[in-house]
């Protein structure tokens, strides 16, 4: 048996002797309402289908008309997904250092479903310790999940069956109801009215495989600077490329053109600057407009444009130098400049 495990049997057991306590004493005008929220890490609203891999953070909160007691929430999920180790967080209910935790990533959850286990007891000889009312609805407990296998409807909910109550003494899901703040004072376990919302579904599809872009013939991919090059002067460079679990376009073949990878759902994977070496201007083609950017370059005019700066460099020496102004005043001649100077 884990630390984790023994603990929360210790309170649990904690919770059981309550129970034994209690189990006369109804309140049946005590309310508490649950809610459970789904959503992206950063709080933001999930997209309509998230993909296998996909972390999901679930928020319960609770709202009451009568002092929080012990409180025992199973949260239920479907197995296409599986809980995030570590990302559990629980709320002090009873003031800060006052609320002792249990915590089950693994907890029984029947067929079909995984669950987690959270209980919240109050520390009564704490120093400030008091149960509060949740008057407006309040998080006592959030953690990620991590969406594993494909599914058209997969549920994170809690299960209003599974409360505590008189016919279900054994029921998981409780929330102890008392008269005053003062922990040391009776509480009820069962006999509260639970407002359990419906389970919220979420679609998970199969991620899409990653694309992977390639040069064809000269075509090539610099993946460190992020750019493509190795296309001949008046060449297309769609020609020059292709990409296996995906697609791609790119807006025209000239230095400073894009070209946009797309995964197999189309959405955009990766972009690339396309380079023409010796077509520092952006034109397409290598004229004496080119040359006269290098030959400023070349004579100390600083070229601060990265993109400029390596088309421009056309001997892949590293810097702007005459070497460079001579190739590109050959290919305003109508002599080749290489297409791949890295190569
Ligand atoms: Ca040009
Ligand atoms: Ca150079």
């Amino acid at each position: 048996m884990s630390k984790t495990r023994k603990i929360l049997s210790i309170v649990l057991a904690v919770v059981m002797a309550f129970s034994v306590f209690s189990i006369c004493t109804f309140a049946d005008t005590d309310t508490a309402t649950w809610t459970v929220e789904v959503t992206n890490t950063d709080g933001s609203a999930l997209p309509a289908s998230i993909p296998t891999g996909t972390i999901v953070k679930v928020t319960v909160k609770l709202q009451t008309n009568f002092y929080v007691g012990t409180v025992g929430l199973p949260v239920y999920f479907s197995e296409a997904f599986e809980y995030v180790d570590g990302s559990k967080v629980q709320a002090e209910i009873y003031g800060a250092g006052a609320t002792r935790f249990g915590f089950n990533d693994n907890f029984d959850a029947g067929t079909g479903y995984n669950a987690v286990m959270a209980v919240y007891v109050p520390n009564s000889g704490a120093a400030g310790v008091a149960s509060p009312i949740y008057s407006t609805a309040t998080t006592i407990l959030t953690f990620n999940l991590e969406a594993v296998s494909e599914a058209s409807a997969a549920e994170v909910k809690l299960d209003a069956s599974k409360q505590k109550s008189a016919s279900n003494i054994g029921g998981p899901f409780y929330c102890g109801s008392r008269a005053t703040s003062d922990v040391n004072t009776d509480e009820t376990t069962t006999g509260q009215t639970f407002n359990v919302p419906a389970a919220t579904t979420i679609v998970i599809a199969n991620a899409a495989a990653t694309p992977v872009l390639s040069g064809i013939d000269t075509g090539y991919v610099d993946d460190v600077n992020g750019y493509v090059y190795g296309i001949p002067v008046g060449e297309d460079a769609a020609d020059y490329f292709e990409v296996e679990n995906g697609t791609f376009d790119v807006s025209g073949t000239a230095t400073g053109e894009t070209l946009t990878v797309y995964d197999s759902n189309d959405n955009v994977y990766a972009t690339y600057t396309v380079i023409i070496f010796g077509d520092v201007d952006g034109s397409g083609d290598v004229t004496l407009l080119d040359e006269e950017i290098v030959y400023g370059g070349a004579s100390g005019v600083d070229i601060s444009d990265d993109v400029v700066f390596f088309a421009a460099d056309v001997d892949a020496s590293g810097d702007i130098t005459l070497l460079d102004d001579e190739i590109v005043y050959g290919g305003a001649s109508g002599l080749d400049v290489t297409v791949n100077p890295y190569v």
